[in-house]
């Protein structure tokens, strides 16, 4: 079974690695007459951004303290000791950016909700002026033609529910559902979209398993009852807001991190690396949510948490899949390493973002195709992608950044020649990300803004990235050699 899993993103990976021609030769995108790859109509252009890596204002209207503000203040955590204290004081300064927004013609917005400016220590009743600024954002984002698109849970656990094992503790099903149904029995009158977690599998490997990022704990059990009682809590939430929402018209999903991962250098010896950190990061979270069981590999961890009746409760029907993309994984033996695998280099050649990242949007199509095959090719958008790289402003101020345009277009390019070629179902794309913001471990070192933030004054100036991409918009497709 693995070696047909292996052939199969082999065989993946060739369909979408020969360049934009068919082998007939005819050209696979749509080509308006001035040289357009177009979009289908009503394709959904957007961005996304999260609470605590921009709102700041973290003593506000009687927010209760996260475990991101315990990492952050906790010496050597994160680069420079920076904080999302201030962050891009998005919280003062909402309008200003859904004006950006609009300004750019953008007609979705994925943001993540505060749960500890909901709950300030996680349970409990619902602390009213939290709400308040959620109910600001939908109403003036709403006035600017943008769909509200929240999602409840972006890394931020209350510290509160830390102190009681986080996401350790299997409670946290119940603590996250009754959380869900505040936030959503406040705004669920106008927001319609609701995605219910970003990554659980980063965060249960880099924050319990690597501990890397808040809440900072380690070991490989962490990192699985995070996992586990991440899509437990996702199950239960998705059934609680089904139950309420049918009426209210709600379209439910979640959103995964998924990342092709090819052994190195395409080597057998390094192949059963690459199918276990395969089943660790993209299948722990897909293969319960779709059909109801964890990946073989992982049976064994997993087994001692479920409990009857727990992998029909994750098992739930989605209206759509949000997926983050940045680049394909490239795994090989190591001991040390949590699963026994470890991160290699990508094919000689292969270049790198800022972060050091592989640029890799053949794996984009990849993915999807993998979707399509292996998952029922389930309504998808691309909730994340974009890139960091070292730009700065030129002598005019401006920040020309021809990296992170290339970056986005091929991107898009490669998915949009599956949907076209493979009948991938692609619905909307959301950059990451608006802002030049608090990039978790990275601090404000890292950049994957289509809009600059100047750290001292708080000033927002679009970059060339930002024209660009206001440009597809106003399109619905990418021009020819932009
Ligand atoms: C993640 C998060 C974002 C990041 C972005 C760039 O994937 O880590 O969803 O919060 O900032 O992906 O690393």
């Amino acid at each position: 079974m693995r070696r047909r899993n292996f052939l199969k993103a082999a065989a993946a990976a060739g369909l979408v690695s020969s360049g934009l021609m068919s082998v007939s030769g005819r050209p696979l995108l749509a080509q308006a007459p001035e040289g357009l790859a177009e979009f289908p109509k009503g394709f959904l252009w957007g961005c996304s951004t999260s609470a605590y890596q921009i709102e700041g204002a973290v003593t506000a209207d009687g927010r209760g303290p996260s475990v991101w503000d315990t990492f952050s203040h906790s010496y050597g955590k994160v680069a420079n000791g920076d904080t999302g204290d201030i962050a891009c004081d998005h919280y003062n300064r909402y309008a200003e950016d859904v004006e950006l927004m609009a300004r750019a013609g953008m007609r979705a917005y994925r943001f993540s909700v505060a749960w500890s400016r909901v709950q300030p220590t996680g349970t409990g009743p619902a602390n009213a002026k939290g709400l308040d600024f959620y109910d600001r954002l939908t109403d003036s984002l709403l006035a600017r033609g943008i769909e509200p698109w929240p999602c409840l849970y972006h890394w931020e656990l209350p510290q509160g529910l830390q102190d009681r094992g986080g996401w350790t503790n299997r409670d946290i099903a119940g603590w996250f559902t009754d959380y869900a149904l505040l936030v959503a029995g406040r705004i669920g009158d106008r927001a319609k979209h609701w995605c219910m977690l970003n990554e659980p599998s980063v965060h249960a490997i880099f924050g319990h398993g690597t501990g890397g990022h808040a809440p900072g704990m380690t070991g490989r059990a962490n990192c699985i009852k995070a996992i586990h009682h991440q899509n437990l809590a996702q199950g239960a939430a998705l059934k609680a807001l089904r139950a309420e929402g049918g009426a209210k018209g709600w379209k439910l999903g979640t959103v995964l991190s998924l990342q092709p991962v090819w052994p190195v250098g395409g080597l057998e010896a390094n192949y059963p690396a690459s199918v276990m950190w395969d089943a660790v990061w993209n299948r722990s979270c897909l293969d319960p949510l779709f059909k109801g069981e964890y990946p073989e590999l992982l049976a064994k961890d997993f087994a001692p948490l479920i409990k009857a009746g727990d992998l029909a409760t994750i098992r739930q029907p989605i209206d759509f899949l949000g997926i983050n993309y940045y680049s394909r994984m490239h795994q090989q033996p190591d001991p040390g390493g949590l699963f026994g695998t470890g991160y290699g280099s990508p094919p000689e050649g292969t270049r790198r973002t800022g972060m050091e990242w592989p640029i890799e949007p053949d794996g984009l199509a990849e993915m999807l195709v993998e979707l399509k095959q292996s998952y029922g090719n389930p309504p998808v958008y691309v909730t994340e992608n974009g890139a960091h790289f070292d730009d700065q402003p030129g002598p005019d101020g401006t920040v020309r950044d021809g990296d992170r345009i290339a970056f986005i277009r091929n991107h898009l390019l490669h998915a949009r020649k599956v949907m076209e070629e493979e009948g991938v179902n692609l619905k909307g794309w959301f950059v990451w990300t608006l802002l030049d913001n608090f990039e978790w471990a990275e601090g404000y070192r890292r950049r994957f803004g289509l809009v600059q933030v100047d750290r001292e004054t708080m000033t927002r100036t679009p970059k060339a990235s930002y024209h660009w991409y206001a440009d597809v918009i106003r399109k619905n497709g990418v021009p020819e050699g932009a």
